[in-house]
């Protein structure tokens, strides 16, 4: 199969094919009829790239004289490189990072920094600074922004757009398309999750200097600001970022790239769901090769095999994934430590039970109880004999010789293969059992929700209930009450028109009826659609449907779904995520089979 869609839909399409006309030469148009090879590594992404360059931060403004900064209750001051970092803190001073010990720390030895010889000699304590008045004015700022009158806002939206159609797309071929992230962002104070040790440090500002420029050597470069230059321009098409520097808090390194609604990625994102229909041919095999090394004579092969079940049954991550700079104690599949699983050999009449309890990505909690085989239960008894609750339980495994190990079984396979085969293949299972073909199509899409929590549960996609659920619920109700009442309102004057007719047995009281009825008749079908809204809500309390929907969902299985059923696509999805799949819209018929 190949990477074919009929047309990838843009919100500026016409444009688009308006300027690509005007924009790309001949010689241009020459080099994209090239064909692309596409083997793993070294793959050519691109023969023509032209783009604008980055939207960097506006610069510094300082105060108004008359907002004043006041230190051990005395005006002074300060220096604008001083001032402007006051101003991070200050805008925060509601928050409560700044009440905060390592907030407060990091920020002022990174504040001291900027300052002159002078204020670092005066300014020696935090507590002794007094950011009310920077405080206030940015209050006040933000209020004035909000009270902005139609045509104030007008401007800015202009503005915008005007920055968009200028820096937010670039020429990659004959494509001329949407960039994601093209603004830099502004400096300030590094929050990070959690009880991150870096927070309150000063995220820097970024100039040309910092900036890495890709682009091709025939396409006309991007100029930098003014009286500036970049660190460098560079010419690399196995790339697909346009613009990279590394940031100073984590010293990541830091991209632009192009939309998801792109060629590109979205070749991308269709070559992750073609590696997991892969793995339906291969799961097979996979499955009885592990069953076997159960029973290896070699430790960690057995140890290899029973952590590959757990990432095939249930879905685990494989381990060591954090996000940047996350300290929290979470860990995955080869990271359980001895603490995280119980063992049943009996609970409820069930034989051979695991429980499992810990903190996975992004904290949170996996928990879960499971029968599994025998051969997994006695091999889970011996790794775990004559430890201590913190070692790990696969002492003889790491994500690396997992990884590898997976490599091996099947090219392009790793954990979250799993997921996103698992994933797709309940989606598929899942509509093909709850869609009644004789429902209409709220019903359906009840049951296309459904499907898709199934496999949110599946993933541990699990959320803590909206703040703003018991209030939604109950306004829900109160609708669904009034309709109610309608209905029954509606019901009586059908009636007494029924009556009515019988007596009168004329013309005009017979077609009372008919209008009588078809009130009924709308009226029930708009019940029976808050009703279902009420059910959908209640059953996705605790649920969170968008990361399946966007990551481990082969797009593809809930389009053909979409037009088997004659359901609009927008039903299912909203327009990012439409922009997002637009391949998938475009190529999967109703036949599609993942
Ligand atoms: C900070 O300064 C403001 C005046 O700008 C004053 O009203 C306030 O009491 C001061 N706060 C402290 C803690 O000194
Ligand atoms: C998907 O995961 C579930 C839950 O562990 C499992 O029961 C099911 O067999 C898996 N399905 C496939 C097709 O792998
Ligand atoms: C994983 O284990 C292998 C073999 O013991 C070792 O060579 C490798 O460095 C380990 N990798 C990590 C990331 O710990
Ligand atoms: C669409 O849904 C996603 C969640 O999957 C959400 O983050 C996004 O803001 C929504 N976009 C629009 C335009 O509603
Ligand atoms: C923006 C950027 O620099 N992207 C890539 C350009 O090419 C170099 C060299 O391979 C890559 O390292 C960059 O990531």
């Amino acid at each position: 199969s190949e990477f074919k869609p009929k047309k990838i839909k843009t919100e500026n399409d016409k444009k688009a094919k308006k300027r690509k006309q005007d924009e790309v030469s001949k010689g241009r148009k020459q080099c994209a009829n090239l064909v692309l090879r596409r083997d793993t590594q070294t793959v050519v992404k691109w023969k023509f790239l032209e783009h604008k360059g980055p939207v960097f931060a506006p610069p510094y403004e300082p105060l108004p004289s008359n907002v004043k900064f006041y230190y051990d209750g005395k005006v002074m001051r300060l220096s604008p490189e001083a001032e402007e970092v006051a101003t991070f803190f200050a805008k925060m001073l509601d928050h409560e990072y700044t009440t905060k010990d390592i907030f407060r720390k990091n920020f002022f030895k990174d504040w001291r920094k900027e300052m002159t010889a002078e204020e670092k000699a005066k300014i020696t304590d935090l507590k002794k600074c007094n950011f009310s008045e920077m405080n206030e004015f940015f209050k006040a700022q933000s209020e004035a922004r909000k009270a902005m009158t139609k045509e104030e806002k007008q401007k800015i939206k202009e503005d915008n757009e005007r920055i968009l159609q200028e820096y937010g797309f670039c020429i990659m071929d004959n494509h001329r398309e949407r960039i994601a992230n093209f603004r830099i962002e502004p400096p300030g104070l590094f929050r990070g999750r959690g009880d991150h040790p870096k927070m309150g440090m000063l995220k820097r500002r970024i100039r040309p200097e910092d900036i890495i420029i890709n682009c091709s050597k025939d396409s006309k470069h991007p100029e930098p600001p003014p009286g500036t230059r970049w660190k460098e321009v560079r010419h690399d098409n196995k790339v697909t970022w346009l613009v990279s520097w590394t940031e100073n808090i984590q010293g990541s390194i830091k991209y632009i790239m192009l939309n998801p609604s792109s060629r590109i990625k979205g070749e991308k994102d269709w070559q992750k769901y073609e590696t997991a229909r892969r793995l339906k041919k291969c799961v097979d095999r996979i499955r009885n090769q592990y069953r076997e090394d159960w029973k290896s004579k070699e430790m960690r092969i057995r140890q290899r095999a029973v952590a590959l079940y757990f990432i095939d049954k249930l879905a685990l991550r494989a381990g060591n994934e954090k996000e940047e700079g996350e300290t929290a104690d979470t860990v995955g599949c080869c990271s359980l430590r001895v603490e995280h699983i119980k063992l049943y050999p009996e609970n409820d009449g069930q034989e051979y039970v695991v429980e499992f309890d810990f903190l996975g990505k992004d904290s949170i909690r996996y928990y879960n109880k499971v029968p599994v085989e025998k051969r997994v239960f006695k091999n889970l008894q011996l790794f775990m004999e004559n430890k201590e609750p913190d070692d790990d339980l696969f002492d003889r495994l790491n994500t690396s010789i997992l990884n590898k190990h997976l490599q091996e079984l099947m090219d392009g396979l790793t954990a979250k293969v799993f997921r996103t085969y698992n994933a797709s293949i309940t989606l598929q299972q899942q509509l093909k059992e709850l869609t009644n073909a004789e429902e209409n199509i709220p019903a359906k899409i009840l049951s296309y929700n459904r499907a898709n929590r199934a496999v949110a549960i599946l993933c541990n996609h699990q959320r803590a209930p909206p703040k703003t659920f018991e209030k939604s619920m109950q306004n829900l109700q109160t609708k669904i009450d009034a309709k109610r009442e309608q209905l029954s309102d509606a019901k009586r004057e059908l009636k007494s028109a029924k009556a009515d007719a019988k007596v009168r047995k004329d013309e005009k009281s017979k077609k009372a009826v008919e209008t009588k009825k078809k009130a009924v008749q709308r009226i029930e079908e708009q019940l029976m659609k808050l009703e279902v809204q009420a059910t959908d809500r209640e059953e996705n309390k605790q649920i969170a449907l968008g990361t399946s929907k966007l990551n481990y969902l082969d797009p593809r299985i809930s389009v053909a779904w979409c037009k088997k059923w004659g359901i609009p696509v927008e039903k299912i999805y909203n327009k990012t995520q439409r922009e997002k799949f637009a391949w998938a819209i475009d190529m999967a018929d109703e036949d599609f089979e993942f």
